[in-house]
């Protein structure tokens, strides 16, 4: 039965704008196994109401983590092989950093920075009907104001969160440090969630001093150019 990946379409250069649906469609290509792409605005189409989700026969598996362990537990992929316990260890640690604090660095960085609205709302919401598209955005970007406080980081100044998610970057530089991928010479699951979130924060409409860390730190673009190279060319 054929593999089903449901994400977002591309969007500011990047093959997906969540990190989340690269991060997944990355680990498909590890996979090796054949998928097709559903594309979709709407993350209720997901089981969980949000995006990526895997559609497998007759199940709908939703959150990139869980496509991971599905595609590793029903498919037999070991995207870590010939990793031991502390790589592991460490891979684990550094992915949810990334994915559960860094990442709400980067919805700061799209969703509050004014600079940033304008190209957001208009790339995911210009294709709304002219009085809809007067409405939507505000609401949606009041819901991911909340959502951010909710977690934490929106209660901190400008300054703060992004001198955090500086340090993220900085401590993903220097785990990386002059191997090709992040955990050895070759490609493995944490992979697909440093390069989702670094080429989130790297591409050029959202300029921020994360963004500028980034881009000045030269292991994490020969890394990203590397990753690009060989999931996205
Ligand atoms: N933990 C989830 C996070 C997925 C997620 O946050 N997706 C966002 C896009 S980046 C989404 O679908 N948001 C829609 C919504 O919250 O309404 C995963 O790893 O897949």
């Amino acid at each position: 039965m054929p593999l089903t990946l449901i994400k977002f379409p591309p969007a500011f250069g990047l093959p997906d704008p969540s990190p989340f649906c690269i991060k997944a469609e990355i680990l498909l290509k590890m996979s090796g196994l054949p998928y097709s792409i559903e594309l979709t605005g709407n993350p209720g189409k997901g089981p969980k109401g949000k995006l990526p989700a895997l559609r497998d026969g007759g199940l709908l598996v939703g959150d990139s983590e869980f496509i991971r362990k599905h595609l590793e537990i029903v498919h037999r992929i070991d995207f870590d092989k010939g990793l031991g316990p502390l790589q592991r260890a460490r891979a684990h640690a550094f992915a949810r950093m990334l994915e559960e604090r860094t990442y709400w660095c980067g919805v700061h960085c799209r969703w509050i920075e004014d600079s940033a609205w304008p190209v957001m709302s208009a790339t995911l919401f210009g294709g709304l009907p002219p009085v809809v598209r007067r409405i939507v955005p505000a609401i949606a970007r009041y819901t991911v104001r909340r959502r951010l406080r909710a977690h934490g980081l929106g209660r901190h100044t400008r300054e703060e969160i992004m001198a955090l998610g500086v340090s993220d970057f900085a401590a993903v530089s220097a785990e990386l440090g002059d191997r090709a991928f992040f955990m050895g010479q070759s490609p493995s699951a944490a992979d697909a969630t440093v390069y989702a979130l670094l080429a989130a924060f790297a591409v050029p409409p959202f300029d921020n001093p994360v963004r500028a860390s980034i881009l000045a730190t030269p292991n994490l673009v020969a890394y990203m150019d590397r990753m690009q190279a060989r999931y996205f060319a």
